[in-house]
């Protein structure tokens, strides 16, 4: 079964998404998500001029040797672009196997470990009555685990908080939160750690005044704290019993983490910016961390972060993947087909996308009563409407920036 194309397909509906999709000589073709936020057109030119040439007449089953020559004859390994592109071609290898096999991919992964993926939306609320109303409205959805971001007194426009001009932008389509905005700069948002220290405690205590203790919240601190301020928050906020907290330190340096862990039993996560598994070594070895962030789609595909999760499953860490609205339907049904099929799941993350994008991409997968399913189509279940997707052409957008109240860039 040999390869005769691999074209590279731009399209943004909603928002931008990279997709990669091989063809072979027997009429097969497969998706893979090559979607970086923010930087999409650096991975289509590192697919289309450096990766495609090299797939063109070689055997769509050699999935195992297709990664390896991908990683290693480049020279220049890692990093989010090349793993990106690794990833795409390996995903729609999995999904070209998986209908050459007539199943779904979960199955040659080894076969359901469980029969759906507990799942967790983004609730958040510049004040704590949008942000009841927002978690309430997850509750209506069918949502079984909720992340909690709020607004911070004195800042105007923080992460992870839906903001009214993004749904405008896109009609309407409630994306909550999409970052990523359209525009020949990127947007200026202002940070400060200790009023967010001072606030985050009480948020977490009136969510659980008012939801009770069963309902798994988690938090996202994004990348902005010190080790010191990570280890206060962290042992600030176990009372309230987080599922996890996420990226309390910029994720370079994995040794930061000890010091949170020597203060707090509030479980971690981290990795939505890692790329292999040479970013996890220090957190797995020394189970700094309790769960993997990592997306299919930014960590070398279904071949690199099973290995990545199968090696933190010898320390008891579980799977965590990132699944915001900047990871397509493609990358979303390669995350639940391996979800479903490793032992150590723990959770996905699934911020539904826009009806324009599902028009686009049309899946098989199913959410219902908190929980996703793959579905059982062959392959990964998701086909993508060329002539669709051609109707949204690429737009430059960025997501924002930090600078504290003296002009100071911090850490997104
Ligand atoms: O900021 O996906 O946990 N989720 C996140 C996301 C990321 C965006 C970046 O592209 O942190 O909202
Ligand atoms: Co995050």
């Amino acid at each position: 079964m040999k390869i005769i194309a691999a074209d590279v397909i731009v399209t943004s509906p909603d928002r931008n998404f990279v997709t990669l999709k091989v063809t072979t000589d027997d009429g097969l073709t497969g998706l893979g998500d090559a979607t970086l936020n923010g930087r999409e057109l650096a991975v289509v030119s590192y697919l289309r001029d450096h990766v495609a040439p090299l797939l063109i007449g070689s055997d769509a089953h050699r999935i195992e040797d297709t990664w390896q020559l991908l990683y290693r004859s480049a020279y220049w390994r890692r990093g989010p672009v090349t793993m990106a592109a690794v990833a795409a071609v390996d995903v729609a290898l999995w999904d070209i196997k998986a209908k050459a096999a007539g199943m779904p991919l979960y199955q040659l992964l080894g076969g359901a470990s469980r029969s759906g993926l507990l799942s967790y939306g983004h609730a958040s609320g510049k004040t704590l009555d949008e942000l009841f109303d927002s978690i309430r409205e997850h509750l209506e959805l069918g949502y079984r685990a909720v992340r909690v971001q709020t607004g911070v007194p004195g800042l105007k426009s923080i992460y992870g908080i839906a903001s009214n001009a993004t749904f405008e932008a896109n009609s309407g389509v409630r994306y909550d939160h999409e970052p990523a905005q359209r525009g020949a700069r990127p947007a200026e948002e202002d940070w400060d750690t200790r009023s967010y220290l001072r606030h985050v405690p009480g948020v977490f205590e009136a969510v659980r005044n008012e939801f009770g203790p069963e309902l798994p919240l988690l938090h996202d601190g994004h990348h902005r704290m010190t080790p010191i301020q990570a280890a206060r928050l962290a042992k600030s906020l176990e009372p309230y019993d987080l599922f996890w907290l996420e990226d309390v330190t910029p994720a370079e340096n994995q040794e930061a983490l000890r010091l949170v862990r020597q203060h707090s039993t509030t479980p971690l996560a981290i990795g939505e910016i890692f790329n292999t598994v040479w970013d996890y070594q220090t957190v797995i070895r020394e189970q700094l961390i309790d769960y993997v962030r990592s997306a299919v789609t930014h960590t070398g595909g279904i071949t690199h972060l099973r290995k990545v999760l199968d090696h933190a499953a010898q320390y008891q860490i579980k799977s965590g993947m990132h699944g915001p609205t900047d990871i397509s339907p493609v990358g979303m049904a390669a995350a639940m087909h391996l979800g479903l099929s490793i032992h150590n799941f723990g959770i996905q993350e699934y911020m539904q996308h826009g009806a324009r994008t599902n028009e686009v991409f049309r899946q098989s997968f199913t959410f219902s009563g908190g929980m996703l399913h793959p579905g059982d189509a062959p392959g990964l279940g998701v086909e993508l409407d060329v002539d669709e997707g051609g109707k949204y052409p690429y737009e430059r957008a960025y997501l924002p920036y930090n600078r504290l109240a003296d002009g100071t860039v911090h850490d997104w």
